[in-house]
């Protein structure tokens, strides 16, 4: 990013047209980042809480040192008896290395707290693809721009993937086809040549049917199965019992777009996947994810720069990242449990047991919103709210989560403070250089954890390194810190077309498609029926464009926008329950009701509402939102949250 400073001011927020590999396009919400940093309900200062959980909050100013040595007492009196109840709980706020888990980290693993399991967006698709490949790896954005046949598959571009979408509109201009496979027509749908819109969760039956037709057309590369792939005998098994009308059937969409994708996907080369998290948030979505990946093994589209799939790119990042910057050392031969924070509704909520070791007594917050984000909400508000848990949250604004702390600690934007980052679409490393001085006392989230440790007592050096000297070891050897301070950005060094080959980083370099399979949701109308005659709708809640998760909905140019929080449905769905656009309506099932306006809309399928996200609850009709109704029960594969397998009714507010 470039951003334009006047008398230590950040006047405009721009992408940086010299980087390559996002062209200088920036999304609506980054470009109103001044907006956001400046915006008047900023956190300046520290804050105390002064009412109880259950009320209202208030809060009233505290020195740094003051919060700081309360904190520390009652962290030690806490850890005394036993660390593990202590529990760190961040994620994507930053993605920054530095100001996520450098300096977090080091103070979790010195107290011996419980290790958070960082699953909430993307573990199950993680997972899968280092089952398939070893890694979560695939093919270069950049190449997207030349393949003939795109599916955008689970993945709304427009919204959440711009420098993508760049890329697939060079494709088309160049007469390349583009297919949407989405239960919601998305903006990115519109503009693509074909959408199929599935049932959320039958991904991978589609996948299975794909290679039904492309095994029984002949449309295979033969020799890249037997090169370079381990299973493929076991999975040619199951795919024949997918032909089309099967499928068909299971996804709520035509045969004939089985056939014809298949067709599509079978005789045009390079073809190439843009897979994207959205499909994998469902019980089955670890398996989906693995036999989609697969796809590219069958008609040898590895082979060509510009074929294949891309999920994510993260993993090519894993040789040049310094895993002892967080040091693991510092647990000094401890191991303390993990807790998933994808449960932490049902985990705040557990007593002391011999299987899940002590009760959570403090929680510390930082680049996350758990109270907005997390499933089944009314049990994480009600595990926030327990008067013997001690809060603390460093955040930028009063969030849905800080209300319920008690300690808020201001912490400082991108624009104040040091940063490296690494990617999960392109595949740089990038500097993050603070462009003004930190507003009010906000402080970086390292500095936080520094003076922590600090008023902890401990002692050890590395609690006095500088986010400078962070930077300089967060990278491998390989990479020259000043010269990445220089350029702002590192390209690393890779093949084209890297599986041409296979060469697949799992032990043995070949795919592995052994045990892949289809499993239907939890909430189905087929896994669930006497649930589906209760709750008929299945319910996605993907992001609102003009939000990231629940950042920016305070930022009141982007709220008036997206105006309201909003429930998406088909107007034979609302017909049936004789609703009218524009209603107020309440979307209920056994877990929780949450309100909002209800759209009749084209984007919605029969059976399919979208409950756009992610509002702050205080913001929402009735204070929650649409995590109120998801549920905690945990994928397949890699332990993450299933947010878009959820039934629901809707009804008249
Ligand atoms: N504007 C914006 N951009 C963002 C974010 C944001 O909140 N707002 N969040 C960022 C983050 S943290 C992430 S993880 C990514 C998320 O971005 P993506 O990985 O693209 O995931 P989602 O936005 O959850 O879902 C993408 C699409 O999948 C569709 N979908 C839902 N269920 C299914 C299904 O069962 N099958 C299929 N095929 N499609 C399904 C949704 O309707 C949606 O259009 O975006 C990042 N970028
Ligand atoms: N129903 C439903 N729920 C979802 C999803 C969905 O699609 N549907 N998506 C899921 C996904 S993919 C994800 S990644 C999670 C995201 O959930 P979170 O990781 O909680 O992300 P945000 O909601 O953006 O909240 C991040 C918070 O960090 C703060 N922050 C930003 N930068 C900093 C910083 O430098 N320091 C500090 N201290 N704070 C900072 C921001 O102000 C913001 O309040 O939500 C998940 N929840
Ligand atoms: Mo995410």
């Amino acid at each position: 990013m470039r951003i334009t400073v006047e008398d230590d001011v950040a006047i405009k927020v721009q992408g940086n047209p010299d980087h390559p590999a996002t062209q200088g396009s920036i999304c609506t919400k980054v470009s109103r980042y001044a907006e956001r940093t400046y915006h008047a309900e900023r956190l300046l200062q520290p804050l105390k809480r002064v009412s109880a959980k259950t009320e209202a909050p208030r809060f009233e100013p505290v020195s740094w040192d003051q919060a700081m040595t309360d904190i520390a007492a009652r962290l030690q009196a806490i850890a005394a008896r036993d660390p593990q109840a202590i529990l760190p709980y961040s994620y994507a706020g930053t993605m920054g290395l530095l100001q996520g888990e450098a300096m977090a980290g080091r103070f979790f693993n010195r107290l011996g707290a419980s290790r958070l399991d960082r699953t909430i967006c993307a573990s199950a698709g993680g997972a899968a693809l280092s089952a398939t490949y070893g890694h979560k790896v695939g093919m270069h954005l950049r190449f997207f721009a030349q393949s003939r046949l795109i599916l955008i598959w689970g993945s709304n571009s427009i919204a959440s993937n711009l420098h993508f979408w760049s890329h697939a509109m060079q494709a088309k201009r160049a007469g390349a086809k583009l297919i949407c496979i989405d239960p919601r027509k998305t903006e990115t749908a519109d503009k693509c040549h074909q959408h199929i819109a599935l049932l959320p969760g039958t991904d991978g039956a589609l996948a299975l049917g794909l290679m039904q037709q492309l095994i029984t057309h002949g449309w295979l590369d033969h020799d890249y199965l037997r090169d370079h792939v381990d299973g493929w005998g076991e999975l040619r098994q199951k795919a024949l019992a997918w032909p089309p009308e099967r499928v068909a059937e299971v996804c709520g969409i035509s045969a004939d777009e089985v056939r014809n994708l298949a067709r599509d996907y079978g005789q045009t080369a390079p073809a190439a996947i843009r897979l994207n998290y959205g499909m994998q948030r469902v019980r089955g979505g670890g398996n989906a994810v693995r036999l989609i990946a697969l796809l590219p093994c069958l008609t040898g589209a590895w082979r060509h720069p510009a074929g294949g799939l891309l999920l994510s790119s993260s993993g090519w990042f894993a040789p040049y990242k310094n895993p002892a910057i967080e040091r693991p050392d510092l647990l000094a031969g401890r191991s303390p449990r993990w807790i998933n924070m994808s449960t932490i509704g049902d985990d705040l909520l557990r007593d002391r047991s011999p299987e899940f070791g002590p009760r959570i007594e403090a929680l510390i917050v930082y680049n996350s919103n758990p109270v907005a984000v997390a499933p089944e909400s009314p049990k994480v508000v009600r595990g926030f709210q327990r008067a013997d848990l001690f809060t603390v949250v460093l955040e930028h604004f009063h969030t849905d989560s800080a209300d319920l702390a008690d300690y808020v600690l201001p912490a400082t934007t991108q624009l104040e403070h040091l940063d490296v980052q690494s990617s999960y679409g392109h595949t740089d490393l990038l500097i993050n250089e603070p462009a003004i001085t930190p507003l009010g006392q906000a402080k970086p989230n390292t500095q936080i954890f520094r003076e922590l440790a600090a008023a902890c007592g401990f002692t050890e050096a590395c609690f006095a390194e500088t986010d400078e000297q962070l930077a300089r070891q967060a990278f491998s050897s390989e990479i020259d810190f000043d010269q990445l301070r220089q350029t702002g950005w590192h390209s690393l060094p890779l093949p084209d077309a890297p599986f041409a080959n296979g060469q697949f980083l799992t032990p043995n370099g070949r795919a592995q498609a052994a045990g892949a399979d289809y499993l239907a949701n939890y909430e189905s109308q087929r896994s669930s029926p006497a649930l589906a005659a209760r709750y008929p709708l299945a319910m996605i809640s993907p992001p609102a464009r003009n939000f990231l998760n629940s950042s920016f909905v305070n930022v009141k140019s982007l709220r008036d926008i997206e105006g309201e929080p909003l429930l998406e449905i088909h107007a034979d769905d609302a017909a049936a329950r004789g609703l009218a656009d524009g209603v107020m309506v309440r979307i209920f099932n056994d877990r929780g009701s949450y309100q909002c306006r209800l759209k009749l809309s084209p984007r919605a399928r029969p059976g399919v509402v979208n409950g756009m996200g992610i509002w702050w609850r205080k913001l929402g009709a009735n204070g929650s939102n649409v995590n109120e109704v998801t549920h905690q029960q945990l994928t397949d594969i890699g332990r993450a949250p299933s947010f878009y397998d959820c039934l629901v009714e809707v009804a008249a507010a």
